[in-house]
């Protein structure tokens, strides 16, 4: 498969593996997702479970680097293995999300993750949400030393990102509330 850019350059296959221990995982992994989409970065998503599917794990991990993947993404929770034996089987950086947790909000998850023997690093990102954003960026930054155009596209994405905090300067401001209902048949009569 030959993806076109917005930088019009073209990217044979995926670019980066988002994988992650369950379906209930993806409410947070989808936001590695929709961060890459922006950038325009291919990716693939999958469920891989260290526990459930060990199997599939292993031929996962071993096999990305030939399948043209440069950098995997792996969120898992609880016991989040996922990650740790995802890098113990392949020289690929791998980024570790920390999926909150119903028992231990993500803290098991973070530990689990971060706690690496030295020899198999994984990129330890922040439990939930803004730690599946920006493992997707760290990945993108990575990419962009052998891919200028998702370097600009990173570029572009932090200059809009900037621009939109200095365009509310004052929170207060931000937020206009809806009208009620009574407000605004009221409005209507006058
Ligand atoms: C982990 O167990 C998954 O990564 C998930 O975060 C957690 C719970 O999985 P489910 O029981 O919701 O499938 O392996």
């Amino acid at each position: 498969m030959t993806v076109k850019t917005k930088h019009e350059s073209l990217v044979a296959g995926p670019l980066v593996g988002i994988i992650m221990g369950s379906t209930s995982d993806w409410e947070t992994m989808e936001h590695a997702a929709k961060t890459l989409s922006e950038l325009n970065v291919p990716h693939e998503t999958r469920v891989v479970s260290a526990h459930r599917t060990p199997d599939l794990l292993f031929e996962y991990a071993a096999g990305a680097e030939k399948r043209g993947i440069e950098v995997i993404i792996a969120g898992a929770g609880g016991a989040a293995h996922l990650p740790g034996m995802t890098a113990a089987k392949t020289v690929l950086p791998v980024l570790g999300v920390p999926v909150e947790s119903k028992a231990l909000k993500g803290l098991d998850s973070l530990l689990s993750i971060a706690q690496m023997p030295g020899g198999i690093p994984v990129g330890t990102l922040a439990i939930g949400k803004a730690g599946a954003i920006n493992a997707a960026l760290l990945a993108a930054a990575m990419l962009g030393a052998k891919h200028p155009q998702i370097r600009e596209a990173l570029r572009e994405f932090r200059k809009l990102q900037t621009h939109k905090v200095m365009a509310t300067p004052d929170p207060s401001n931000a937020f206009v509330p809806r009208k009620t209902k009574s407000q605004r048949k009221k409005r209507k009569r006058a």
